[in-house]
């Protein structure tokens, strides 16, 4: 029997009219793999469409697309949907102005979580990254990974990995990394392009989140909020948000790193960071929300304040349920 990944390539290889997508508000991952998808499709002379729900965020904007990423559906019928990087079809959007019929979704992605909706799914929970994926199946079509494919392989798998460095950068994601530079990427450049994107908007806003910033369950659990009058106040967008879980992460003893984001009211985007075997993929989850064992988030209907202290009261529960279980493992 053939498996999934031959029969992603023997699809590409033989079928035609695409539609390639990944969740709304891309990261680095979902923009990546569309851009690498799109190069990939390029290469074989397909009929193919970019789209995402939400516009190319400007940080990323000197990425190269093969054609623009679209944000309304083909003036044509695709045969097929791939449909990257979400480890739920709801991901794509809820206002997308896509349908998918699932029996010809074709999901590739990396998420534990992921329970195959599509009519033919690759799910690799073990990979960096869904642009280290289409890095292999490219590697498989011949396809050689120099200029604007090998870049979007290589900006997918270093932004999943946080540049290289999470518990998720496996030899085959290096391996993949190492033979993009050899067909010439430089990675100073690239990085220095990838890295400072900022505006100084963004520094008034961590500046004033920062400070806030506070400990809890005797310094295992820490936390940073962003009131949109904190944004409003420093003229900040909702990109200049991003990341900033990763900056109380960095605080020594801390176990889980925990960010909001107040959006409107009583509609707060949370995201959790952790490291070794601290799972906050299962707390997302149980929240409704979803992500990988150390990085996860999702959204609820509170206030601000009321979602801290309901986030506290859930991770600190994890934590000592995962204390008790490494208890009783040694007893
Ligand atoms: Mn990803």
């Amino acid at each position: 029997m053939q498996d999934n990944w031959e029969k992603i390539l023997d699809l590409l290889r033989k079928e035609d009219r695409f539609l390639v997508a990944a969740h709304s508000n891309p990261d680095g991952d979902a923009l990546g793999s569309t851009a690498a998808m799109g190069w990939v499709l390029e290469a074989l002379g397909k009929q193919y469409w970019l789209y995402n729900a939400s516009p190319l965020p400007v940080r990323f904007a000197w990425i190269s697309l093969s054609q623009t990423l679209h944000c309304d559906p083909p003036p044509w019928e695709p045969r097929w949907y791939i449909l990257l990087d979400c480890g739920d079809v709801h991901r794509i959007g809820k206002d997308a102005a896509i349908q998918l019929p699932a029996d010809r979704t074709v999901n590739i992605d990396h998420h534990v979580s992921n329970a195959g909706f599509g009519g033919l799914n690759l799910v690799e929970a073990g990979r960096s990254s869904v642009g280290e994926i289409i890095g292999y199946l490219a590697m498989d079509l011949g396809i050689s990974l120099h200029g604007p494919l090998g870049e979007a392989i290589y900006l997918a798998m270093s932004t999943d990995t946080g540049s290289f460095s999470f518990e998720s950068t496996s030899p085959e994601c290096l391996e993949l990394a190492a033979e993009v530079i050899r067909q010439g990427l430089n990675p100073g450049i690239f990085n220095a392009r990838m890295q400072n994107q900022w505006r100084l908007n963004r520094l008034h806003l961590m500046g004033e989140v920062l400070r806030r910033a506070r400990l809890f369950s005797k310094g295992r659990i820490g936390i940073v909020s962003i009131s949109a009058e904190m944004r409003k106040k420093t003229n900040a967008t909702i990109e200049d948000c991003d990341d900033v879980v990763d900056y109380i992460r960095r605080v020594k003893g801390i176990e889980v790193a925990v960010s909001l984001r107040e959006d409107e009211p009583k509609k707060i985007k949370f995201s959790l960071r952790s490291f070794g075997d601290t799972d906050v993929g299962a707390m997302a989850a149980a929240v409704g929300g979803g992500g990988h064992k150390n990085a996860s988030g999702g959204e609820l209907p509170y206030s601000l304040d009321e979602a801290e202290e309901f986030l506290i009261r859930l991770v600190d529960k994890h934590l000592a349920m995962a204390d008790q279980k490494r208890a009783s493992t040694f007893a």
